[in-house]
């Protein structure tokens, strides 16, 4: 039984979508629990892609095939967490800024934060301070993910968090930032609560920030 859990998470780092989801379905049909699937074959791949990509032994080209590979396996088994009730470990909402378009890394944040067992709410790019506030409200997240990939957008980070220390919200919610301007001396100017310089760090640093580790 083990044994299609171990080549799930091989196939997974691979990024063999199509492999990854035929032994997901193998795997239900045999028996095995959507959450045992879940965490022995695909986050347990995409761990491994996350070590590796930290210690730059593959990129973003490979992470992101083998993100792809990880939706093929999660489309067939979230049916199946929602039917059992499994719980994601927290929620995050996640989106690039007012003004900012780019969303190669935002996204591959997103995904290595749903390897890990987190549900992200994914608002996109371009997005208005009232957007994040409505969301984590709406949503109940314990995260609020900011990414931004410009000097001229980056700044639009404080404007958030002052807004949404205005709604009231503030102390619910953990905020994390990232993307290529961003330094943890400016998280810390800014009140962020944890800074992160790539996708597999965010999954550590959100985990820290909640006492999941
Ligand atoms: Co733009 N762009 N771009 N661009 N672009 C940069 C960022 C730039 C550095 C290029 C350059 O001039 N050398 C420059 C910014 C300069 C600056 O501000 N100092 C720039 C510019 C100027 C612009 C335009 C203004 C160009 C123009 O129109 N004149 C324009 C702006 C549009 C806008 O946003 N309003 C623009 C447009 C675009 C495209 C649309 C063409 C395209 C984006 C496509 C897309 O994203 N769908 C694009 C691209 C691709 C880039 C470069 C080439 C690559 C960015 C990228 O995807 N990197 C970039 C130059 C470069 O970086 N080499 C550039 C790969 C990605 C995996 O890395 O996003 O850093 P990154 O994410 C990492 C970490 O930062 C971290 O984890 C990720 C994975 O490890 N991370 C987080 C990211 N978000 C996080 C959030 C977290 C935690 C970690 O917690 C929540």
């Amino acid at each position: 039984m083990a044994e299609i859990l171990d080549q799930m998470a091989k196939e997974l780092f691979a990024g063999n979508a199509k492999a990854v989801a035929e032994l997901t379905q193998k795997a239900l049909d045999e028996g095995m629990s959507p959450q045992e699937i879940l965490n022995q074959g695909l986050i347990k791949g995409m761990n491994e892609v996350g070590v590796k990509f930290k210690a730059n032994e593959i990129y973003v080209p490979e992470v992101l095939i083998a993100a792809r590979a990880m939706k093929a396996g999660m489309e067939i088994l979230k049916p199946k967490l929602a039917e059992t009730g499994v719980e994601p470990i927290a929620k995050m909402i996640i989106g690039t800024v007012k003004g900012d378009l780019h969303d190669i890394g935002k996204n591959l944040v997103a995904m290595m934060m749903e390897g890990a067992g987190f549900e992200v709410i994914d608002l996109g790019i371009d997005v208005p301070e009232e957007k994040f506030i409505a969301a984590a409200k709406e949503k109940g997240a314990q995260i609020v993910g900011m990414s931004a990939l410009l000097t001229t957008t980056m700044v639009q980070m404080k404007e958030n968090i002052r807004a949404l220390e205005e709604s009231g919200i503030r102390d619910k919610v953990k905020i994390m930032v990232g993307g290529a301007p961003i330094t943890q001396k400016f998280a810390d100017e800014i009140g962020a609560d944890g800074y992160a310089p790539d996708a597999a760090s965010a999954v550590d640093i959100a985990k820290s920030l909640l006492n999941l580790n």
